[in-house]
């Protein structure tokens, strides 16, 4: 029979398998496109990490903690010491540590951690097959304050022509040294998730919204990363981008440098202020989870929780039925929850994830059973680097 081509049905039928096979090459294809890394020089480790963590998206969710082995409640640099460890019998699977103050040449970063042991804590996890993500708490390079002195004008003085761009460089070089001194035992590069001006939409760091514009901010991101890619010859980087809690894909989206640049997109939330109830935080967090899955879907980018946590987890069943609830039906790959301060000098105590004795330790361990979330031995056992 023929068709309005003229041509019979058996010729429309071969037609038909063959577009069909088109498509579904196109569509192999562009997944397989997704797995790569934004840096197309990127080391053959940090290829892998990113594949890897790509295909965890609808699948699992690994647990991370900023400097877990560094210190918990109640004790500093104890060898193999982790509160995450002390309640389930396994380390996190993603660590973060932060590289605040290394630009202005200290031994110790902002909260005292010297960055000697970053290093090795670093080596560690790496070695135990954990994935390490970094953030950076910069100084004010305008005014020398601290990254929370958010008078405006020090983003517009850094980028190239500002009066500030050869400070702000020399301060990249130090973060490159650092970078470059992370080796694996065969000598390679330790990939790193960089995850640079954080909470950018809030007005509290100097990068905040209210201090630059979108453009600018931008343009600093696009600086940055092609200094640390181009100049530095850096290639063992994922980059994370990521908002404070957020209220639309649009509010999302307005400072985000572009898909050749990131890999990662995330949020940063806290269980406090106007959603310190279970009931508000939930929503919140499930509407922004909700718009970062589609958001990072339609960029074919990798969705974390890059910060989140409530302080003192003064709930016995919050792991189970707050976040765990909220987190489970969503693509992040990763959650990393805050440090675990302990006592601070105030008198007030910091902590995001429990420690022997603590109320919600018994449900933080039934969470860990549940073989969605994981921690050391499930994220060894994937093998992200190969
Ligand atoms: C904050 C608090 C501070 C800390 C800062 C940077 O949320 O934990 O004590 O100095 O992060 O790590």
């Amino acid at each position: 029979m023929k068709n309005s081509f003229g041509e019979n049905r058996g010729c429309h039928m071969k037609r038909n398998l063959f577009t069909g096979f088109i498509l579904l090459f196109i569509c192999h294809y562009q997944t397989l496109l997704a797995q790569e890394c934004s840096d197309k020089q990127a080391t053959k480790e940090t290829r892998a990490l990113y594949k890897n963590l790509y295909g965890l998206i609808g699948k699992n969710i690994l647990f991370g903690h900023q400097d877990d082995p560094c210190y918990g409640v109640g004790w500093k640099y104890i060898s193999g010491r982790s509160d995450i460890r002390d309640i389930t019998g396994e380390y996190p699977a993603v660590y973060g540590f932060d590289l605040g103050r290394i630009e202005l040449g200290w031994n110790v970063n902002l909260d005292s951690v010297p960055f000697e042991k970053t290093r090795l804590f670093i080596r560690e996890a790496y070695t135990r097959g954990g994935v390490i993500t970094i953030s950076w708490h910069l100084n004010n390079p305008l005014t020398g304050g601290t990254a929370w002195d958010n008078k405006p004008g020090a983003v517009a003085s850094i980028l190239p022509g500002g009066s500030k761009n050869s400070l702000y460089t020399a301060w990249l070089d130090s973060v490159a040294n650092f970078l470059n001194s992370l080796k694996g035992k065969n000598g390679e590069n330790i990939p790193i998730i960089l995850r640079l001006f954080h909470e950018l939409n809030g007005g509290w760091f100097w990068w905040g919204k209210d201090q630059c514009s979108p453009d600018e901010m931008k343009q600093l991101w696009r600086y940055t990363i092609l200094y640390l890619r181009n100049e530095k010859n850096i290639h063992h980087l994922l980059y994370a981008f990521n908002t404070d809690k957020f209220s639309s894909g649009a509010e999302y989206m307005e400072r985000y440098p572009g898909d050749e640049l990131i890999d990662i997109m995330g949020f940063d939330i806290y269980q406090a202020g106007a959603l310190k109830e279970n009931s508000a935080f939930a929503a919140f967090i499930s509407r922004d989870l909700d718009l970062l899955d589609s958001v990072a879907a339609s960029h074919q980018k990798i969705p974390a929780l890059t910060e989140f946590g409530y302080n003192g987890i003064p709930n016995i069943s919050w792991w189970t039925k707050v976040f765990f609830r909220a987190v489970a039906s969503h693509q992040i790959v990763y959650a990393l929850a805050w440090r675990n301060a302990g006592k601070k000098e105030a008198g007030n105590s910091e902590f995001y994830v429990p420690y022997p004795g603590a109320e919600s330790a018994y449900d933080f361990k039934k969470m860990s059973a549940t073989g969605k979330i994981l921690f050391e031995a499930g994220v060894n056992s994937k093998n992200m680097y190969k």
